[in-house]
């Protein structure tokens, strides 16, 4: 072989969340360890914009191959997220086989790793000989659930959203049933067995890197790195991995976000963003809109059309691309200077890390969640999708660094409670507490970073590994 850096091939699940933190962990093997990566990029259609300037602005050391996209056309059209996901995963193995085999006939890959909904690929990888590892872009108590899934499903035959008490594993925050990943509250659809499938094959990994840090999760933490169950990977807690800058330099500031801020008092705006999936329905928006203005607090909100089965058939915008044509009727005029609206995608780590937002209202994604804490900035959670109902609880009731709007009996946030909310992230007392709160997990964020950081020092202890 002739090579002198050692050489890491990672097979990220399709989606935003699962490229941006692996790309950031590429970019920390390469920068500051000295290895070369190939990035091998599953596909189900046409990259997106985003995901096409992620990979454009990859340094030389970091190559990527996009994969065929695979075909899901036979797939019902209510299929999960998480069962196309995994499927798409499954179709690009042969994909993936003929690409490691290119791969390791001029060198020597020192590991694979995958995020979630990977796993299948481990076979791959060991027929290459190539040691298998996970990286988890979501947080312990949730990695902790998965590693229990299997036991739990044989010892609990009933629904788990039906469970009579919360769930209370080893280290973990008491979950109601209701709170956790939804596809595990439907054993009867595919997504719960793929989650079961995946789960059930983590401890195939030698080991799995968990984007998280001590400060936030500590009791669980000490659970999953107590002495290490044969036959069980080895934990590294390796956060928080989060970009340093918004992915897009075309993008960055096309719609004066920035300079808007830039005019703004200090701690002033709340940020409004519900990540790169999350949609509300129509009705929902509407509630937003009014909330927002109701509240009098400065605001800057990244604007989707609503889901497009929620919009009513009448409204004459129906089919309409521009997000702006959902909000009520003279919204734009009414709050001009009190709120900026940004369509579709806006710099989210400038903005978290500008000195005028003072909160950010979010759909609780762990990425956006680590970017805001790693930012300093108190949240509302507004959990939407995926995980996001577990971070909610473990960052209102555990950590203690946002506030949780109510929804009524149809699960629609009013503009009463929207505003009520805003008031509280954005004011005294309870806000200050929370920002008190979120300002010391930042400064946590920065040590455990710094050399002699505990998540440092789990980074140092795989690349060691993976350098011998
Ligand atoms: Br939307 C948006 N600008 O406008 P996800 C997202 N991002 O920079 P998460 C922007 O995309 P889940 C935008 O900073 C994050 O690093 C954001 O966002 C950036 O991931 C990345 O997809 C991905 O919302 O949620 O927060 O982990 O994975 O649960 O969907």
């Amino acid at each position: 072989y002739h090579q002198t850096k050692p050489h890491v091939v990672i097979f990220p699940t399709p989606g935003m969340g699962h490229l941006i933190p692996l790309t950031e962990l590429a970019k920390q093997l390469v920068h500051h360890h000295n290895f070369s990566i190939t990035l091998i990029l599953p596909t189900i259609g046409p990259p997106s914009m985003a995901m096409k300037s992620v990979l454009d602005q990859l340094p030389e050391t970091i190559s990527y191959i996009l994969l065929s996209p695979v075909s899901l056309d036979d797939q019902p059209k209510d299929a999960k997220g998480e069962t196309r996901i995994s499927i798409a995963m499954v179709r690009s193995l042969p994909y993936l086989s003929e690409e490691l085999k290119r791969i390791t006939s001029s060198k020597r890959v020192a590991a694979f790793v995958i995020d979630l909904f990977g796993t299948d690929a481990f076979d791959v990888a060991n027929e290459f000989g190539i040691p298998p590892y996970i990286f988890f872009p979501c947080n312990a108590n949730v990695l902790q659930l998965l590693l229990n899934l299997s036991s739990l499903h044989e010892s609990y035959s009933g629904e788990f959203k039906d469970l009579p008490q919360p769930l209370c594993l080893p280290g973990c925050v008491p979950m109601p049933g209701t709170e956790l990943i939804p596809p595990l509250q439907d054993k009867k659809d595919d997504a719960y067995m793929w989650f079961l499938h995946h789960a059930r094959r983590y401890s195939l990994a030698e080991g799995i890197l968990v984007n998280t840090f001590v400060d936030l999760e500590s009791s669980v933490l000490k659970e999953l790195m107590a002495e290490k169950q044969p036959g069980m990977p080895t934990i590294y807690p390796v956060g928080p991995i989060t970009s340093r800058s918004s992915i897009d330099k075309d993008f960055d500031d096309a719609s004066g976000c920035l300079q808007w801020l830039d005019n703004q008092p200090l701690e002033s705006v709340l940020y409004v963003s519900f990540g790169s999936f999350g949609f509300l329905s129509y009705e929902q928006m509407i509630e937003l809109a009014y909330g927002l203005e109701m509240s009098g607090h400065r605001f800057l909100w990244v604007v989707k059309c609503p889901a497009a089965a929620t919009i009513d058939a009448s409204l004459s915008k129906q089919m309409s691309t521009d997000p702006f044509d959902f909000l009520p009727d003279g919204y734009l005029h009414r709050i001009n200077g009190l709120g900026f609206l940004v369509p579709l995608w806006a710099p989210q780590i400038q903005i978290l890390n500008h000195g005028s937002t003072g909160g950010f209202l979010s759909h609780s994604g762990w990425n956006s969640t680590l970017e805001s804490i790693v930012c300093g900035k108190p949240m509302i959670t507004w959990p939407l999708y995926a995980e996001q109902r577990m971070n909610a609880v473990m960052l209102v009731e555990d950590i203690g660094v946002a506030v949780r709007p109510k929804p009524d009996e149809n699960g629609l946030i009013g503009r009463e409670e929207i505003s009520r909310v805003v008031k509280i992230l954005m004011g005294g007392g309870e806000g200050k507490s929370l920002r008190d709160k979120t300002r010391k997990l930042k400064e946590g964020a920065a040590r455990v970073l710094s050399e002699d950081g505990s998540s440092n020092i789990s980074f140092l202890e795989v690349v060691d590994k993976w350098k011998q």
